[in-house]
């Protein structure tokens, strides 16, 4: 490290600031390389104290300081900050500085997305544009002048409504924007650049009119359609199932295509990684169009929750992460396929969620400790945080839950807020005792919960025994029994529903467990029942029950409760890969159990189910999640019994694949979830036909295919099952579409999660390609992570090639883009699952990265902690 080692915050030490900033008034000059920056804040004396006003600025040039309109020179600056000793209770402080967005390779602060201007201020980026107290907690009103080159940059856009502008006689002009809503700097945003705007207008439930625009590079209006439709959408949800309304004239996204995550939801101007707003038929997947729906909505959800009510500091991020991505859940699940959401939403939580909470960086869902916050947009403060306002959904039900959301909005419009508020206000507007519950945001790590049964025909009665232990963590060696929600159902044994009661009474499908061991003991049972256990996956935790095959399949074919079928065949793989990875250990020939396949025919045959949870009960897990399943495992041989699985799958059920493949084409592409659950189940079934040699099959469905969910199915299965027919399907693709950096990474990730022995090299001859740049993070995303993250096998070779390449791209990437060096490295210091080959390997290579002269605070807290 070239500075001081970097220093750990704790959330413990948190104070309130000793100034506050009640207006902002920021007037910027755009130029590539000089820009000035000239902001007047009106500053206030917190309290009674005599602490100097201590500012944040990082990579700024400082011109001058005045109080009040005097020029000083009484400040310090230090490393990070801008110390003056001696203020006025009251005054107004005026700061000139220089930046340099065109060098500004880490996209935080103001930098350069091809020709047009953008900021991104989450979660501490705004000190990189002017000195400022940049903490959540300081809330101000901001203006904003932005003058630029009017015909480089025809749109100036900030936060809030535009108040004037201007044409000056140098080829320059400027627009003033003001915010009426008091916001911290971080949901500040600037764009400047040309653009083409697709326009549309959306009434509120109350009657106010608001102007939505959407900015996208020339030429691509066509693609923006569906991003209005989802924004008007989800205007309209939160309306209806939250009586939320927005609250500007002014809803304005700009498409970029340099960003290093997907979306920032920026008071009134979201900025939008390209990915996440682009989509047509030619272009977009099924699922590129339910990510847009999606992500529209996350952003657009954080107007209240994340805006209107803020985190009172970065250790509370969840408080408004983890709840907008229950609200974009909720979204996407009313507007389509409820059990395809949790699905999806649950895979994530099962592989590389629990592979967190199992690494290194294992923290509570509002963490304790932080070095480098950026580091902190996790899985588990994202996805973890949304199962916990879940589980708080499931306790408290749909009614109480809202009048619980309402009360916090409500009482902290406009504030900073706490995790703590939240519970609070979700506690009294229901009366639930959730003093338990609240352990969820402070204890990490993935709770193992095991169930026990007993039937005692002669009583009828039937008793769960369950305990509950959260293994230790890398951060927390102790832990205490949580609130956990057992959802289930008991079923006979030709599965029929059985009624649940308890003490004479018949009670609720969901058990409150609180305690390390507690039993439950249901009543008028009149044989042993099978039970569904965690049904909707209502807690993340590791279900630990004997079920036998016999069991599973009966919950595969018979549960209620769509999401219990898919988990149920989820289960009976699970098995089935421990059976056959002890045997491959043993050297023994491979099975594949009766019951499996079996299951594998009845979904297949079975006409009642929809076709896209058709679809997922016959997609085997990940790698990543089947890893989880060990404690240690050898990753060639987890590979290849799920490789002989799936083969033998595609051989045994040939006929009914076919079947499916041809009952489920869709003459006309259109976007609707009829048709979209038709071609997933239609490209599940060609994925297990390529198993199987079938060539013509994927080749005629590559040639005919008129929309790119065919496209890449076609592609997709001919890579996987390693077709001949391959090479000149993936040389056509590129040469279609080499213009176009969207589209293509489907193709670099195609190559990079290839499984053949020649990956690696492909890999290598991919970074030369034109359209590959290590500056830009969605073509690093689709090369070099889905290479370390999305192929397992030839990212771990034992000759540690595959390592050594993605240490050669961090070692550049530790300087130009730290945000996204970090989250790339997350495959080598999350090693615990590997052999001890394997990881002696990695253990190296990270050492060489924590010797780099200039190693970032990102990388240095991972590696550190890593290697500990
Ligand atoms: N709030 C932003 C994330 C900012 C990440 C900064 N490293 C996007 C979102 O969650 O909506
Ligand atoms: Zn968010």
């Amino acid at each position: 490290m070239s500075q001081s080692q970097p220093q750990v915050q704790y959330r413990d030490d948190y104070q309130p600031p000793h100034y506050w900033i009640d207006t902002l008034d920021l007037d910027i000059q755009l130029h590539d390389s000089a820009t000035e920056v000239v902001a007047i804040s009106r500053v206030r004396r917190n309290g009674e104290h005599n602490e100097p006003l201590v500012l944040d600025g990082e990579q700024l040039e400082l011109l001058s300081v005045s109080i009040n309109g005097v020029e000083t020179t009484q400040y310090e600056q230090g490393e990070g900050s801008l110390v003056l000793p001696q203020v006025p209770q009251e005054f107004v402080l005026t700061i000139k500085n220089r930046i340099n967005p065109a060098a500004n390779t880490a996209l935080e602060g103001l930098y350069k997305s091809g020709n047009a201007y953008c900021t991104q201020c989450e979660a501490q980026g705004f000190r990189r544009i002017t000195y400022y107290l940049d903490r959540p907690d300081v809330l101000a009103r901001f203006t904003t002048r932005i003058t630029a080159d009017a015909i480089t940059c025809p749109y100036l856009l900030s936060n809030g409504n535009r108040v004037g502008q201007g044409v000056l006689d140098d080829g320059r002009h400027w627009v003033q924007w003001q915010d009426p809503f008091p916001k911290p700097a971080y949901l500040f945003a600037l764009v400047a650049g040309d653009f083409d705007v697709l326009r549309d207008r959306y009434t509120t439930h109350s009657g106010r009119e608001v102007t939505l625009e959407i900015f996208v590079d020339k030429g691509n209006l066509h693609r923006a359609g569906h991003a209005m439709d989802s924004l008007k959408a989800s205007m309209r949800w939160d309306e209806q199932r939250c009586n939320l309304e927005y609250d500007l004239d002014i809803y304005m996204i700009v498409a970029v295509d340099f960003f290093n995550m997907g979306a920032m939801e920026n008071k009134g101007l979201n900025v939008f990684n390209a990915k996440f707003v682009l989509a047509d038929a030619q272009t977009a997947t099924d699922d590129d169009y339910l990510d847009v729906e999606r992500v529209i909505g996350h952003e657009y959800f954080h107007n209240w929750t994340g805006n209107r009510v803020t985190c009172r500091d970065w250790f509370q991020l969840s408080l408004k992460e983890g709840l907008t991505v229950f609200r974009d859940q909720e979204f996407s699940s009313d507007l389509g396929s409820r059990t395809v959401n949790r699905i999806h939403n649950v895979r994530i939580l099962r592989g590389p969620q629990f592979a967190e909470d199992a690494g290194p960086m294992a923290h509570p869902i509002r963490p304790d400790a932080v070095i480098e916050m950026n580091n902190f947009y996790t899985l588990t403060v994202y996805e973890k945080g949304a199962e916990v306002i879940r589980m708080l959904h499931t306790l408290l039900g749909e009614q109480a839950f809202q009048a619980g959301l309402a009360l916090y909005l409500q009482r902290h419009d406009g504030q900073a807020a706490t995790c703590d508020d939240f519970v609070a206000a979700m506690s009294e507007a229901s009366g639930r005792d959730l003093t338990r519950f609240k352990r969820w945001y402070g204890q990490s790590g993935t709770p193992v919960l095991t169930v026990r049964d007993d039937y005692d025909a002669a009583t009828g009665r039937y008793t769960l025994r369950v305990t509950q232990h959260t293994p230790p963590t890398r951060d927390q060696p102790e832990k205490l029994p949580l609130h956990i929600p057992l959802s289930l159902a008991l079923y006979t044994g030709q599965g029929e529903p059985l009624p649940l009661m308890m003490n004479g009474r018949s009670v609720d499908s969901v058990l409150d467990v609180l305690e390390r061991e507690q039993e439950f003991v249901f009543e008028q049972v009149p044989s042993r029942p099978v039970p569904a256990l965690l049904q909707g996956f209502s807690a993340p935790v590791k279900l630990d029950y004997p079920y036998s095959d016999e069991q599973l399949s009966l919950l595969a074919r018979a549960s209620l409760d769509e999401f219990v079928r898919w988990d149920a065949v989820q289960m009976l793989v699970n098995e089935t890969v421990r059976r056959n990875v002890e045997l491959c250990r043993r050297g023994e020939p491979l099975v594949l159990p009766r019951s499996l396949l079996d299951v594998f025919r009845c979904t297949l045959e079975d006409d009642n189910l929809d076709r896209a949870l058709k679809a997922e009960m016959l997609t085997l897990p990940d790698l990543a999640s089947l890893l989880e399943l060990f404690e240690q495992v050898d990753i060639e041989q987890l590979a290849e019994v799920r490789r002989h699985l799936a083969r033998e799958l595609a051989e045994a059920l040939m006929p009914a694949w076919q079947q499916a493949f041809d009952d489920n084409l869709t003459p006309e592409y259109r976007i609707d979830h009829h048709d979209m659950a038709r071609r997933s189940l239609k490209n599940t079934a060609l994925g297990y036909l390529a198993l199987t040699g079938a060539e013509q099959a994927v080749a005629g469905q590559y040639d005919g295919a008129d929309n790119m969910t065919d496209t890449l199915g076609a592609l997709r299965a001919a890579v996987r099952g390693e077709l001949g027919c391959r090479h000149a399907m993936l040389a056509d693709f590129e040469q279609k579409w080499r213009h176009d950096g969207l589209v293509l990474d489907n193709w670099f990730r195609l190559q990079a999660t290839a499984p053949g022995a020649d990956t690696l090299h492909r890999v290598r001859e991919l970074m030369g390609h034109p359209t590959f740049s290590l500056t830009n993070p969605n073509r690093v995303r689709a090369l070099i992570g889905a290479f370390s993250q999305g192929n397992p096998v030839q990212f771990h070779r034992l000759d540690g090639a595959g390592y050594d390449l993605l240490v050669e791209v961090l070692e550049q990437l530790n300087r130009s883009n730290p945000q996204v060096a970090s989250r790339l490295l997350t495959p080598l210091i999350q090693f615990r699952r590997l052999d001890d080959a394997r990881q002696a390997l990695i253990r190296a290579r990270l050492q060489r990265l924590m010797a780099l002269p200039d190693l970032s605070r990102d990388l240095f807290e991972k590696i550190s902690k890593a290697l500990d």
